[in-house]
């Protein structure tokens, strides 16, 4: 396949570590990836769903214990542990690779290693990277097909000579205690042992796409972030692009894939959706700021999504899907989860493979389908798929939106002052725990730019990466920064804002403020829309003034704990974040 160098001795050196039986390149064609299908079902590896219910799908179920990313066991391997910072785990290099060495010692005796070339971003991209995942999983062969480009053309582009993230993946024996996820953001290196799921093993996503590319984009002069990416169309045909970061249980997916409440639609706005997920962003020749998704599909969560709270994604899921840990409707081999509507199968499998009557099975209140099972769907099966989601250049962005899930304290939208406000804002970012998070109900979990489980290197200088990127583009191009919060609740603990469709109406007042075509209110912590369009919506005018208003109190006590949480950076937090934390304060003591 190649005669790269770089990947022939990184190959060899793997090859010896691991001693695979047999190994083999994946070039990308459809005969081999259907021959892989045809093995995975004849090994119970994967099972074959309806075909005319759901052409090309699968089903596949992970161990009871492997359902999850496993932050706790995630590393970030720098030379010294400064550079990886308080957020991350952190190990030297030489201790972990002796004790990684030890766990992948023979790991694929008896078993295949395939070699999976892949880019991240269309390939050939200015913006692309490219990435080598060696791996003894079907599984991860077929969702890396789905979730990235892979195959020849990808060596291709690597030419003789290219640069490429190594990653290993070996399953091993799936043993939660000797589980690594490891990251040597200096060596562009992955090691995955001892698990099989999704986030842990598919190590284009978060492992190479944020962690590794935002350590390089901090050398390099870019940005890797944790954002959807969707452009909005007004009604002349204009579109306009928003990348957007929420931690997770915001409904981050449903927004890249809103649909816009009747009246909007009836006028002709759209949403086209580039991104669900991940962002890579840069300047470009006109000194605006560009994006790209550097995947290519869905790795979604299946509980919730319905005709009703997510038509685009379940559209997507419909054919060449790989469902993991749902739910199995046996009489027609087709899939179910919570959420999905409100007949459960009663002939059903659930995730962990028991046969049960799916009716009886949820009345005692166990689920069907795991909380974090997933959908793996090719992004260009979603009906709202850009007509950018392929360009090289990527998308022109006008706004950033960071959000989070707080009660009280942030309202429904506000706009930072310029550059450096929105960085602290994107710095401060939170959520607050829900009923379904485990552990106590309101606790305010910090996470900024939604980037906390994601940052290469060490979050104080991720915050000075912002700044410098700030500070190389021209104020009138640089994308305005605004902050969301969908889920405010009254007294009576009931949410304020419809969300969902609605969310439209916000985004419509953002793009508005990008373009001058609208005043605000300038208050302490930015500039508060002087009216939200409610047309057709149900919603008290006194409830729309509370939704748009701030409470000095609660905002003094958030001001406290921002500056608990920026202690832990030391010396190393930016002055400037420092510097808008005390403007803040003091705007907010004034009045
Ligand atoms: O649990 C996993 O492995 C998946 S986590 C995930 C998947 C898709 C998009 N985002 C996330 C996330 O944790 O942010
Ligand atoms: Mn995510």
């Amino acid at each position: 396949m190649t005669q790269n160098k770089k990947v022939l001795n990184w190959l060899e050196e793997m090859k010896a570590l691991t001693k695979p039986d047999e190994v083999v390149w994946i070039d990308g064609s459809e005969a081999q990836l259907e021959a892989l299908r045809a093995e995975a079902v004849a090994t119970g590896e994967m099972i074959k769903l309806n075909q005319e219910k759901l052409p090309g799908c699968y089903y596949h179920r992970t161990a009871e214990n492997d359902v999850a990313r496993v932050e706790e066991r995630t590393f970030i391997c720098t030379e010294t542990k400064e550079e990886a910072g308080p957020i991350n785990n952190w190990m030297a290099p030489a201790e972990m690779y002796a004790k990684l060495n030890k766990l992948y010692d023979g790991s694929m005796k008896g078993r295949t290693m395939y070699i999976i070339p892949y880019s991240m971003g269309p390939v050939g991209s200015p913006f692309s990277k490219i990435g080598i995942e060696l791996t003894d999983s079907i599984y991860v062969v077929l969702n890396m097909n789905i979730m990235t480009r892979i195959g020849k053309s990808v060596i291709d582009a690597l030419g003789e000579d290219g640069d490429f993230v190594k990653c290993l993946h070996a399953k091993k024996d799936v043993n939660p205690d000797e589980r690594y996820i490891v990251h040597f953001p200096q060596d562009n290196t992955i090691m995955s042992v001892n698990s099989a799921y999704g986030g842990n093993v598919l190590l284009g996503k978060k492992c190479f796409a944020l962690r590794i590319a935002s350590y390089q984009g901090m050398k390099e002069g870019w940005m890797a972030e944790h954002m959807l990416i969707l452009g909005l169309e007004n009604p002349q045909g204009e579109v306009k692009y928003i990348a957007a970061a929420f931690p997770s249980a915001c409904g981050k997916t449903n927004l890249a894939m809103l649909i816009p409440p009747e009246y909007l639609k009836k006028k002709g706005y759209k949403v086209w959706t580039v991104g669900d997920d991940i962002a890579w962003i840069r300047k470009g020749a006109d000194g605006r700021l560009y994006a790209i998704n550097p995947e290519a599909g869905f790795f979604g969560v299946a509980p919730g999504t319905s005709v009703k709270t997510n038509f685009n994604a379940l559209e997507s899921t419909k054919k060449n899907t790989i469902f993991t840990n749902v739910a199995i409707n046996n009489d027609d081999m087709t899939v179910w989860w919570e959420g999905l509507d409100k007949n459960p199968p009663e002939n059903a499998t659930e995730w962990k493979g028991a046969k049960v009557n799916g009716k009886e099975f949820t009345a005692d209140g166990n689920k069907l389908a795991h909380p974090n099972s997933r959908f793996t769907a090719p992004a260009v099966n979603c009906p709202c798929i850009s007509p950018e989601f392929e360009n090289p250049q990527g998308v022109p962005l006008s706004a950033i939106v960071f959000g989070g899930r707080r009660a009280k304290t942030a309202p429904l939208v506000y706009q930072a002052f310029d550059w450096n406000h929105g960085v602290f804002v994107g710095a401060t970012m939170a959520s607050e725990t829900t009923a379904a998070a485990a552990g106590a109900v309101g606790v305010v979990r910090r996470d900024p730019m939604a980037m906390k489980p994601f940052v290469g290197y060490n979050m104080a200088d991720y915050f000075a990466h912002w700044i410098e990127i700030g500070a190389g583009l021209d104020p009138e191009k640089a994308p305005k920064i605004f902050h969301v919060n969908w889920f405010r609740l009254d007294d009576e603990g009931h949410f304020m804002w419809p969300g969902f469709g609605d969310n439209m109406r916000v985004l419509n007042w953002i793009l508005d403020r990008c373009e001058g075509k609208v005043d605000a209110k300038e208050t302490a912590i930015g500039y508060l829309p002087k009216e939200i369009d409610t047309t057709d919506l149900d919603i008290d005018p006194k409830a729309m003034e509370e939704l748009l208003s701030i409470d000095k109190e609660v905002w003094l006590e958030e001001v406290a704990s921002q500056k608990e949480f920026f202690a832990q950076f030391g010396d190393r937090l930016p002055k400037e974040i420092m510097e808008e934390h005390n403007a803040l304060e003091k705007r907010l003591n004034d009045m």
